[in-house]
């Protein structure tokens, strides 16, 4: 369906503030969409509050809007306040309600709650939603939803609905990357998106602290299973020797993955005392969604993911090699 559901057009008509959020550590397409959709909304004559749990990085701040985020809770309760009854809360490209962060509770009190996404696995939080798993991004759902709306997409919303669409399609090469995706894209850039522009900013743009943090990344590379399974790490240490954040991280995953007979890449994290986050790639053979889901994570057949507390990275790695060696096997 590349049409949203009817509730939704009606329901942002007549409502005059919105709240957005999106998931923590958010990627190109949670803040593309986010971004573009504020846009869109206040060319409507909305009033929206841009939520993110954190600052954003550096690295996104060449999206249009990018300043107007806010992460003050005390902001977006006075904002409430002044709402009244009309209000909508919506949740974009975020699979559960968890990965809303710490003040998911708290947004998820301003109702009614929307939830638009595309991740295969979302139940559908808060009171209604709009979730299509095969669509390539929420960037390309929010542009549907403004076409719908009936709402001409400022050239500002469009960088930001393309960098949401690039980010999620790895460059328009994964597999729900579809004849309409290219169109949406195409739209975009007739709207005045330049792709050098998005891309060089998504891409060209790395620092030499990220280029050492990849040195150390990939000098972990364990190789398992005849070459099928290819496990790097990043450790705090790694971060604060390069100067690097996780954000820095993004994207590492695809070099092993990247070699020819690797079927699963595995990426290992520390993310905190004790905490484990570990990312999940694969190609045809293997529904790592399905594995991510053994150790109470989520995600997509060929990107997913989990967390783990109280543990370390060789304990997660011993318990989940295993367990991807048998989906290999079968
Ligand atoms: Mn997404």
């Amino acid at each position: 369906m590349m049409t949203p559901p009817e509730f939704l057009p009606a329901l942002i008509r007549k409502t005059g503030n919105i709240v957005l959020a999106t998931h923590v550590s958010p990627d190109g397409d949670a803040l593309g969409s986010l971004l573009g959709f504020a846009d869109i909304l206040e060319s409507m004559g909305k009033r929206v509050f841009r939520y993110v749990e954190q600052e954003v990085t550096p690295f996104y701040r060449f999206l249009p809007g990018s300043d107007r985020l806010r992460t003050g809770m005390e902001e977006l309760d006075s904002f409430v306040r002044l709402a009244g009854d009309d209000v909508l809360g919506v949740s974009l490209d975020c699979g559960d309600r968890q990965r809303l962060g710490q003040n998911g509770p708290n947004l998820l009190r301003v109702r009614p709650f929307v939830v638009i996404d595309h991740h295969k696995g979302n139940n559908g939080f808060g009171d209604f939603s709009w979730i299509d798993s095969q669509r390539s991004s929420t960037g390309e759902m929010i542009f549907d939803l403004a076409t719908a709306l009936g709402q001409t997409v400022s050239k500002e919303a469009a960088i930001c609905l393309y960098a949401a669409i690039v980010t999620d399609t790895g460059s328009f090469k994964y597999e729900l990357t579809r004849p309409h995706t290219f169109d949406v894209a195409r739209q975009l850039v007739e709207l005045g998106v330049r792709p050098e522009f998005v891309a060089g900013h998504l891409y060209d743009n790395f620092t030499f602290g990220r280029l050492q943090l990849m040195q150390k990344v990939l000098s972990t590379l364990e190789i398992e299973d005849d070459g099928r399974i290819a496990i790097i790490r990043v450790t705090r240490k790694m971060l604060d020797q390069t100067g690097c954040t996780l954000v820095d991280t993004e994207n590492l995953i695809n070099l092993p993955r990247s070699v020819a007979v690797v079927q699963v890449a595995v990426f290992l994290k520390e993310t905190g005392e004790d905490i484990v986050s570990v990312s999940l790639r694969a190609k045809d053979t293997c529904d790592v969604a399905e594995v991510a889901r053994e150790f109470g994570g989520g995600g997509h057949r060929k990107a997913a993911g989990f967390r783990q507390s109280l543990t370390t990275m060789d304990e997660v790695r011993n318990r989940l090699l295993p367990v991807l060696k048998r989906k290999l096997s079968c």
